[in-house]
């Protein structure tokens, strides 16, 4: 009896099915009432008494046995039909992480809509750049500082393959192949040759605006300038222009706004001046214009470039410019992708 027992275990332990209706046939084989396993009870009746224990245990274990190994056949054809039984449809789905924009991009897609509203399209144009469309174009001295290999990035020690040091080279390359009106937004990464550190780094991000056309004037600028803040920052934010200097631009100036941290009380991000500096603009200085074939007896301009970190900063208030280099998700996760 023992011996039949085992037997029968060792069958069913190499059962097979290829479909339900075969688990089925195996079920009734096995576990109906005329199974073989079922049958084996009809025997139990001859097993001699001191033996029923042993013998009774075996059988229910038997049972048990052939119950799961027919229950696991059916569960395993269930999974490969795709079957929704055997899926708990009522448990709580996975977490769906969203990623998040960079504050910078958050911030560049903010500046852009801002001048795509005044009619501003975008202009792109190479990292690696030449001498020409760099500097000579741009007015910039053959002595000019910037040109030192202290402050640019030069290619192979080569003097005429460098990283561009502002966003201006798209400029002087739209006006070369675009006659007036012209009327650009300049977004990218440019390059300087600085130690890095909280304050400074060798490479930022610029968005500069070009407007050239016939009578473009001063007043055209400073309107422009006002619009900018006031959607940028708070709607009451007010502007101020002092004289500066840039070789491209003539005459040239430096724009602050209200401090929009303590609404121009006074407070140390603006060091108690009230005021904060965020860009730099002017008229573009005739030379460049004539330069990049524009006549300018016939039109004017003027352009604006501002740093995309500054802008981040004021509005984030974030104080060390390496955090935007170093993707520490910490940092990154607390931009939602809100724009
Ligand atoms: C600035 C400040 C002042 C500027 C000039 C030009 C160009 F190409 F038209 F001459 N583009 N951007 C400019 C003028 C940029 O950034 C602080």
């Amino acid at each position: 009896m023992l011996d039949k027992i085992k037997s029968l275990r060792e069958e069913i332990e190499t059962l097979q099915a290829s479909n339900a209706e075969e688990v089925e046939q195996l079920r009734i084989k096995y576990l109906s009432k005329k199974g073989s396993v079922s049958l084996l009870m009809n025997d139990f009746r001859n097993v001699p008494a001191e033996q029923k224990r042993e013998v009774g245990q075996a059988i229910n274990e038997l049972k048990t046995f052939a119950t799961e190994r027919i229950n696991t056949l059916r569960e395993a054809l269930e999974t490969a039909d795709g079957d929704s039984a055997g899926i708990d449809l009522s448990r709580t789905a996975s977490d769906l992480r969203l990623g998040t924009r960079h504050p910078l991009s958050i911030v560049r897609e903010e500046i852009l809509a801002i001048f795509s509203r005044l009619g501003f399209t975008v202009a792109e144009g190479p990292e690696i750049e030449d001498d020409w469309h760099v500097f000579s174009s741009l007015n910039f001295a053959d002595d000019h500082p910037a040109r030192d290999m202290q402050d640019t990035f030069f290619i192979r020690r080569n003097p005429d393959v460098l990283l561009r040091t502002h966003t201006s080279s798209v400029q002087s390359r739209t006006m070369e192949h675009t006659q007036p009106p012209i009327r650009i937004v300049c977004p990218g990464r440019v390059y300087r040759n600085e130690a890095i550190s909280a304050r400074a780094h060798c490479f930022f991000h610029q968005v500069e605006a070009l407007y050239v056309d016939k009578n473009v004037s001063f007043a055209d600028l400073k309107q422009t300038l006002l619009y900018f803040a006031r959607e940028m920052f708070d709607s009451d934010t007010k502007i101020r222009l002092r004289p500066s200097y840039f070789p491209f631009t003539e005459p040239s100036a430096e724009m602050d706004i209200s401090c929009n941290i303590c609404g121009g009380k006074g407070c140390s991000f603006c060091k108690h001046t009230g005021w904060v500096e965020i860009l730099g603009c002017g008229m573009v200085d005739p030379n460049v214009l004539e330069a990049c074939g524009i006549d300018s007896k016939v039109y004017s301009g003027f352009a604006l470039g501002m740093g995309v970190e500054r802008i981040t900063n004021l509005k984030y208030q974030i104080k060390d410019l390496r955090m935007f280099s170093e993707n520490d998700v910490r940092f990154l996760e607390e931009f939602t992708a809100a724009h």
